[in-house]
């Protein structure tokens, strides 16, 4: 082989390598992206790919059996979280619901639900918001008769996508005070921190 040739093949072997660094990286980068952020119907999911799929699939599931409730959601939470613990951020842009896994993998049903109850909160906050031009008063968007009528749409929304009916019983029991882990009355820091869900 002469000189020519060798310089040739070089070249040759370089855009070889090349093209397949580039692919590597290219490949690397989407999957990076899917598993961390993906829009679904405007939502950003952001989590683990388990996590993505999980709340997917309760979206899914709302899209097709609860229309309405699904309409709510996409208006009224902009991201969906994977967190340690449960809870809307009503007043952030976009609004977040913050999901523990102990609540997205109880159940593809219980995590439709509970997108679905959660999405009411963040509306209460928000319509008030875009109504007044003063700050929301908590009790417009939390405490027990605001749970009492979010837990109300959640069996709406549960029955109509056929969630089990030990689901729907446990949320049946509920009398609005769930997020009062400390018993004091009220919600406060301790609550929150007590929270497994
Ligand atoms: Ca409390």
């Amino acid at each position: 082989m002469n000189i020519k040739k060798i310089r040739l093949f070089c070249f040759f072997l370089k855009i070889v390598v090349l093209s397949f660094c580039s692919f590597v990286f290219l490949s690397c980068n989407v999957q990076a992206k899917s598993g961390n952020l993906k829009a679904n119907g405007g939502i950003s999911v952001l989590g683990t790919r388990e996590f993505e799929n999980q709340i997917n699939e309760a979206l899914l599931l709302l899209e097709e059996k609860a229309p309405e409730a699904y309409e709510i959601v996409l208006e009224y939470i902009g991201v969906i979280k994977q967190s340690e613990k449960s809870g809307m951020n009503a007043y952030t842009s976009p609004p977040t619901y913050e999901i523990a896994d102990r609540t997205a993998f109880y159940s593809v049903t219980w995590c439709a639900g509970s997108i679905a109850h959660d999405s009411i909160h963040s509306k209460l906050y928000n319509d008030y918001k875009d109504q007044h031009s003063t700050p929301v008063p908590d009790d417009i968007w939390t405490g027990q008769k605001v749970e009492l009528e979010c837990i109300k749409h959640q069996i709406e929304v549960m029955q109509k996508i056929d969630a089990p009916k030990h689901e729907i019983k446990h949320l049946k029991d509920q009398n609005g005070m769930h997020f009062d882990l400390n018993d004091n009355g009220k919600y406060d820091a301790e609550d929150y921190e007590l929270r497994d869900w």
